[in-house]
């Protein structure tokens, strides 16, 4: 801890130096070009400054400004198979700060579209291999004493497309199966101490409400670490997508592993539902091999910023960049990202930037002074606290083959163009 603490400062002013280096050699690269005086801008008064605003009370509920009206989630029929009622929408990760997303652009994928319960109606049954069974409220669910964490959600399907080839020439749709949150509820544990659980209760089976009926088993050691039922999102109750008024959250664990609309907790000795869907998922370890029986979505990071939706088309030569991107890890705390300017040849160490949280979006940084024509490969490669590192893509799929849909987390690339053009491509020997 302390380690880590001197360290983040040493960085700091090295940042600091660096900053004041670049103010002495040129007064204008990272504001950009534009001298005040002239900038009709700022020196003219514009139309909406002289007359009196909107009242908040039009709008008693927030929406973004309209000219962020591009900033949504998408979908495409490639991820849907044509079928858009199977509704699965990708979060704008290159839009967003810091380490949350906001509630309407969360990730959203539901097998049978979204449900809408009534709070009022909603009830959590929790039985099996329990000393006493129950069946729950919300206003009863709440009366549990209540935690909140930051978390991601992950589909381990993330990136799946890109197992061949690169499919997505777009950091939403190649990273974006996911998004992040703060999230309160209660811990299935503290459930578990009032009721009891009988000692050869080996799985949690937990089913949903919504036409897909929904059901996953989760081992009993994760459902006694940190699993817990969710009813706040961001500050506010769930959104529908998201499975309000209730859904499981196990951090870090597959997405799919979360079941929305949650209806119903059962406790028994073995697995009974999925069981097969769930045992094939694998993780690459970083000597190679694979571990069987896996849920927790591996150590894995993106650049977010350059990245084909945010082309440096627009920089001059010699501006100072911030260069972003996320890493995580449903596995642990990351450590650390190294970040490649030649496609993960030669790597360099990337700042980690703000809450460095476990089973969490990190957010981090690398400064770069922009030479007008230069060719790069810009390349990020995450390690998190449980010892792992990502794979390249040669190293996962030698392992992995290229028939699986789940758990690609090898490091991934953006091309610069000459022009400053961004492009996904995969970098094999
Ligand atoms: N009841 C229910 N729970 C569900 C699903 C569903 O279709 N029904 N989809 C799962 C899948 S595949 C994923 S990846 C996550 C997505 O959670 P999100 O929509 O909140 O991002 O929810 C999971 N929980
Ligand atoms: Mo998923």
């Amino acid at each position: 801890m302390n380690n880590k603490d001197s360290l983040s400062n040493e960085k700091k002013l090295d940042r600091r130096d660096f900053f004041r280096k670049t103010a002495a050699l040129s007064a204008t690269a990272l504001a950009g070009t534009s001298i005040f005086a002239d900038d009709d801008a700022i020196m003219k008064t514009p139309e909406w400054a002289t007359k009196w605003g909107d009242p908040v009370t039009t709008n008693l509920y927030g929406v973004p400004s309209a000219y962020e009206h591009n900033v949504t989630r998408r979908s495409t029929e490639l991820l849907s198979s044509g079928n858009f009622r199977a509704s699965i929408a990708v979060t704008p990760i290159h839009e967003s700060k810091g380490i949350i997303t906001p509630n309407g652009l969360f990730f959203s994928r539901s097998h049978g579209g979204t449900a809408h319960i009534d709070p009022e109606e909603y009830r959590l049954m929790i039985h099996g291999l329990v000393e006493k069974p129950i069946v729950l409220t919300l206003a009863e669910l709440k009366r549990y004493p209540s935690v909140t964490r930051i978390h991601f959600i992950e589909c381990p399907a993330n990136g799946g497309q890109e197992w061949r080839a690169t499919q997505f020439n777009s950091v939403q749709f190649a990273k974006g199966f996911m998004a992040s949150a703060e999230w309160t509820g209660v811990y299935v544990k503290t459930i578990l101490e009032d009721l009891g659980i009988k000692p050869d209760a080996q799985w949690m089976l937990a089913e949903g409400g919504d036409s897909s009926k929904m059901g996953r088993t989760v081992p009993m050691d994760k459902v006694l670490d940190d699993a817990m039922i969710v009813w706040g999102q961001n500050g506010e109750a769930l959104r529908p997508e998201q499975g309000y008024p209730v859904r499981l959250l196990l951090p870090g664990w597959e997405g799919n592993l979360c079941v929305k609309w949650l209806r119903r907790l059962e406790f028994a000795a073995e697995p009974w539902y999925c069981k097969e869907e769930t045992s094939k998922y694998t993780a690459l370890k970083p000597t190679g091999k694979a571990i069987q029986h896996f849920y927790a979505n591996e150590v894995n990071s993106t650049v977010v910023s350059p990245s084909p939706e945010i082309p440096w088309t627009d920089l001059k030569d010699g501006a100072v960049v911030e260069i972003e991107g996320l890493a995580w890890s449903g596995m642990g705390t990351i450590t650390g990202v190294d970040f490649s300017l030649d496609g993960g040849r030669t790597y360099v160490q990337a700042e980690l930037k703000g809450l460095v949280l476990p089973k969490s979006w990190t957010r981090w940084s690398y400064m770069h002074t922009y030479k007008k024509g230069e060719k790069l490969l810009l390349t990020s490669r995450a390690m998190d606290d449980a010892g792992y590192i990502q794979p390249t893509i040669d190293e996962e799929t030698s392992v992995m083959g290229v028939e699986s849909v789940y758990h690609r987390n090898a490091v991934e690339t953006w091309e610069v163009t000459e022009n400053g053009e961004v492009n996904h491509v995969q970098i094999r020997s």
